[in-house]
C-alpha cells in the first residue's frame, strides 16, 4: 500500500475548518482514498490532555515560548501515535490546524524568534510535513461572530478567542504571508463561501495540487 497524503487546514477562529475537514474526508473516501480527520492541539489522548490545559489558559502566564513547547509536546505524540502510522498505512490524514498555527499564534503574535521556532518545528515534526495546506481566509469579525453564535449559554471563551480584534487581524495577515512565502504547499480559500462552495473550491485545489483524479 502506498503512503497516504497529509492535508492541513488553517485559518482563524470560526473559519470553517472542522466543517470542511468532514466534507473533504467524505469526498476522499468516495474517491477511493480512505481518510482520517484529526485536530490540533489534540488528536491523541495525551495530546488532548495538553489541549485542555492550554485552552484553559494554564500555560499563558509562562509566555509564548512555553506555550509553543506545550503545543510541540502535543504534536510529537499526535504524530507518533496517529499521523505517521496512518500515512504509513496508506490512509490520508486531514488535520484541523498544524505547524502554521504555531508559526502564527506563538511565532508572529507571540513574537518568538523565527530561527528558534523553525528549529523547534523541525525537531517536533521530524519530516512529517503537510503535502497541502488549505488556508481559510476570513474577516475575523465574521469568524468570531460564527464562534460566538455556536457557543452554549454560559460557556466561557477560550484562551485565544478572548484576544483582541487587532490580534485576530494580525493572525489573518500572518497566514496570508505564509501562503505567499510557500505557494507550493499552501492554497488560500475564500472562507466567506457557503460550506458547499468552499468544499468544492477545496476539492478543486486537491485535484490540482495532489494530482488525484477524483471520481466523486
Ligand atoms: N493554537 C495555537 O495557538 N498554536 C498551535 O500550534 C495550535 C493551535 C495547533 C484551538 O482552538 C486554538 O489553539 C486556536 C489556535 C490555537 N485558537 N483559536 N482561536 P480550537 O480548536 O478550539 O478552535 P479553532 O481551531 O479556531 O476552530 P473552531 O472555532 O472550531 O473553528 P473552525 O473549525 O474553523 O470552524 P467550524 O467549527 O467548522 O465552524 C464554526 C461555525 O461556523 C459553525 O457554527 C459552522 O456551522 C459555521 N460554518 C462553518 N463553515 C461555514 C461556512 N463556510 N459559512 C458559514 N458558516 C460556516
Amino acid at each position: 500500500m502506498g503512503k497516504g497524503r497529509f492535508i492541513t487546514l488553517e485559518g482563524g477562529e470560526g473559519a470553517g475548518k472542522s466543517t470542511l475537514a468532514r466534507a473533504l474526508a467524505a469526498r476522499l473516501g468516495e474517491a477511493g482514498c480512505p481518510t482520517r480527520t484529526t485536530r490540533e492541539p489534540g488528536g491523541s489522548p495525551k495530546a488532548e490532555a495538553i489541549r485542555e490545559m492550554i485552552l484553559a489558559g494554564q500555560a499563558k502566564d509562562y509566555g509564548a515560548f512555553a506555550e509553543a513547547l506545550m503545543f510541540s509536546a502535543a504534536r510529537i505524540d499526535h504524530i507518533d501515535s496517529l499521523i505517521r502510522p496512518t500515512l504509513d498505512g496508506g490512509e490520508w490524514v486531514i488535520c484541523d490546524r498544524f505547524i502554521d498555527s504555531t508559526r502564527v499564534y506563538q511565532g508572529v503574535l507571540g513574537q518568538i524568534d523565527r530561527t528558534l521556532l523553525a528549529e523547534l518545528e523541525a525537531v517536533t515534526i521530524a519530516g512529517v510535513m503537510p503535502d497541502l495546506t488549505l488556508i481559510l481566509d476570513l474577516d475575523p469579525e465574521i469568524g468570531l461572530a460564527r464562534a460566538a453564535k455556536r457557543r452554549r449559554p454560559g460557556e466561557a471563551v477560550d484562551r485565544f478567542e478572548g484576544e483582541t480584534l487587532a490580534f485576530h487581524r494580525k493572525l489573518r495577515q500572518a497566514y496570508l504571508d505564509i501562503a505567499a512565502g510557500e505557494p507550493g504547499r499552501c492554497v488560500v480559500l475564500d472562507a466567506t463561501l457557503p460550506p458547499d462552495e468552499l468544499a468544492e473550491a477545496a476539492w478543486k485545489a486537491l485535484g490540482e495540487r495532489l494530482q488525484i483524479r477524483p471520481e466523486a
